[in-house]
């Protein structure tokens, strides 16, 4: 990629809440139709149209940047969001993540992980033991960025998930977002589902499964989502942990293993 980068990062509310976000890293010549592409999709948001937008543009120092693989993508077919949910619990739990850990991530994401009840704008920080929320601010949560594919990366990526059926926006930029939390030292695994009513899938991902995809993580309609990051238990590195997630510049130039769906098989 040409140098120098920007990280170029949007954010848009309506009544003082979060509606959407997004974050790339792009060369100069690119920011203009990024810009123009966030806040179309700020205004264009199903869950209403924002009234606040901030975008940030910021360079990104060179010799920085770290280029990695993207995670294995696996898609789980299961029939409906208990399903998926119970899937979901018995992978973190492969991962070393506790049943109260897990328990408490999903409690917070299905009854809004925010104090008001509404979703978060970013991530729950939970230890993988305890099941203790760690965010600083429960509210805000942590938003991770600066990350990307590189421009070869992308186009892999879109013409493998392309042959899945898989090539929409929430898959792409949530392999990435997964792909970055997975790098993180000290996360030992993420759990995810959307907060747009109409997209009910969300994941797992973890360093041995990679990106492990149900169709069905949430009831059609609901606009509760969340992330929740595990944390490995213990020590907590908070500050440096949180400054990786935000700050730390990682490009993606290899795509990894795109599996084809295959139906989840009910563990006794
Ligand atoms: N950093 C941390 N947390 C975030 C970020 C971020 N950059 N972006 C979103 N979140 C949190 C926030 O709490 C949102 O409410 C929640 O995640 C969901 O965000 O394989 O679309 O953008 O089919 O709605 C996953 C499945 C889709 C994709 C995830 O997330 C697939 C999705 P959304
Ligand atoms: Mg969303």
């Amino acid at each position: 990629m040409n140098r120098p980068l920007y990280s170029i990062r949007m954010q848009a509310s309506r009544n003082g809440h979060h509606l959407s976000g997004a974050e790339r890293l792009s060369t100069a010549i690119e920011l203009e139709p990024l810009a123009a592409d966030m806040v179309q999709r700020a205004l264009g948001h199903m869950r209403g149209r924002a009234e606040t937008i901030q975008i940030s543009i910021e360079e990104v120092a060179e010799g920085q940047i770290d280029y990695v693989a993207l995670p294995d993508l696996r898609t789980y077919l299961v029939d409906n969001y208990g399903q998926g949910r119970q899937a979901a619990a018995g992978l973190l739990c492969q991962a070393g993540v506790s049943p109260l850990a897990i328990d408490t991530a999903m409690a917070a994401m299905a009854s809004g992980a925010a104090p008001d009840g509404r979703s978060m704008r970013g991530a729950m920080l939970i230890d993988a033991v305890s099941g203790r929320r760690l965010e600083p601010d429960q509210a805000r949560g942590v938003r991770v960025s600066r990350m990307d594919l590189t421009e070869q990366a992308r186009q892999e990526l879109a013409l493998g998930l392309q042959s899945l059926g898989l090539d929409n926006a929430h898959v792409r930029e949530a392999l990435v977002l997964a792909g970055k939390v997975l790098t993180t030292p000290g996360i030992v695994a993420e759990l995810c589902w959307s907060d747009d009513p109409d997209y009910t899938a969300g994941y797992v991902a973890s360093a041995h499964q990679g990106y492990v995809r149900f169709p069905h993580l949430k009831p059609l309609g609901e606009e509760r989502g969340g992330r929740a990051f595990f944390l490995a238990a213990g020590q907590h590195k908070l500050p440096e942990l949180i400054n990786y997630l935000q700050y730390r510049p990682l490009l993606f130039d290899r795509i990894g293993q795109l599996n084809r769906p295959q139906p989840w098989v009910v563990q006794s």
